[in-house]
């Protein structure tokens, strides 16, 4: 039986995380009244009341609204520090953070303001036993030449910045948009990756051209590929890992995905369980862990072979994963 005392004492990595996405409702409040920032909203209650929603648009109205109060080196360190001792009591040994450079650029913070916040705070992280790394996303909805202007801002901080990655809006806007931003990022020596939410349209298409043309090292989400016998052919054959996130899914599609999850795991797919957006979506990494425990009778020999494939699929030294296989 799976219990939470063996999921949260159990080594991860966590590889899918938005650092936007862990701005819990105290932290809002507590830096929209230090910044006077008027967020509409006076209570945690209230606050918590608007994370509602049934889409990945009607979240994301929500999470870049949530952003503004994120306005000093200090504020995104704080952020960042505050996921990251929520990691060391998930007992998350390595994380590979997502952030967003164009939601804060675009309200015209500088990219200095929250790549340093950031960089400390994993350097920190480090006294808590975490292992912590940062992966810069492009915005999707945003256009590609948007994206380029990020990568040449991010050559000054180039040590500071494990790998690229792709989010927002997926809907029109297909990995082939950014080819050039990523064929110009793998150059520079980024890992890379890319979301491919789940039930998207055009989620098969999207994912053959992440895999085909752009070639990424990993897909986030990406559970749809079940529905295509040839791309899990190809997913299990490359090793390509999976980084799927239940709680999510459950607020975008109504849906843990925990049969597909399950599936690919049984085939061999190199998934692992991962938290996305967790002060949006109810629970950290352990909590996506014990919400598919609980609702499709995971056994402890899926945790523990979820768990591994977050550390095969991450971006440490082999010498360094060795240390967790
Ligand atoms: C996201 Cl769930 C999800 N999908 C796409 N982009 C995102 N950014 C933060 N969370
Ligand atoms: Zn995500």
């Amino acid at each position: 039986e799976v219990t939470s005392n063996f999921v949260f004492g159990l080594p991860k990595a966590e590889l899918h995380v938005h650092l936007e996405g862990t701005l819990e409702p105290e932290l809002k409040l507590s830096l929209a009244q230090k910044n006077q920032i008027n967020i509409g909203f006076e209570t945690i209650q209230d606050i918590r009341k608007t994370y509602n929603y049934n889409s990945l648009s009607s979240f994301l109205d929500v999470y870049y609204s949530g952003m503004s109060v994120l306005q000093t080196e200090g504020d995104f360190y704080r952020l960042a520090m505050e996921y990251f001792k929520k990691a060391k009591e998930n007992n998350v040994r390595h994380v590979e953070a997502f952030f967003d450079p164009q939601a804060h650029l675009t309200r015209g913070i500088n990219f200095d303001t929250f790549i340093n916040g950031y960089y400390r705070a994993c350097q920190d992280a480090k006294a808590l036993n975490v292992d912590a790394h940062l992966i810069m996303c492009f915005l999707r909805d945003m256009p590609a030449q948007s994206a380029n202007e990020v990568l040449l801002m991010a050559q000054h901080h180039r040590e500071k910045i494990l790998g690229v990655g792709l989010d927002s809006d997926e809907h029109h806007n297909p990995p082939l948009k950014f080819a050039y931003p990523f064929s110009n990022a793998i150059a520079q020596g980024y890992h890379t990756t890319m979301h491919a939410d789940v039930d998207q349209v055009d989620s098969i298409e999207h994912i053959k051209q992440a895999l085909e043309i752009i070639n990424v090292e990993r897909i986030d989400h990406g559970t749809n590929i079940v529905e295509n016998d040839d791309l899990v052919d190809l997913v299990k054959k490359t090793q390509l890992g999976l980084t799927a996130c239940p709680l999510s899914n459950k607020f975008i599609s109504d849906d843990y995905k925990g049969k597909e999850i399950l599936e690919l795991l049984d085939q061999d797919i190199k998934i692992s369980i991962n938290s996305d957006d967790p002060a949006y979506f109810g629970g950290y990494i352990s909590d996506n862990y014990l919400a598919l425990a609980k609702n499709y009778e995971l056994t402890v020999e899926d945790v523990i072979e979820f768990a591994k494939n977050s550390f095969k699929t991450s971006w440490i030294s082999p010498v360094q994963k060795n240390i967790y296989l």
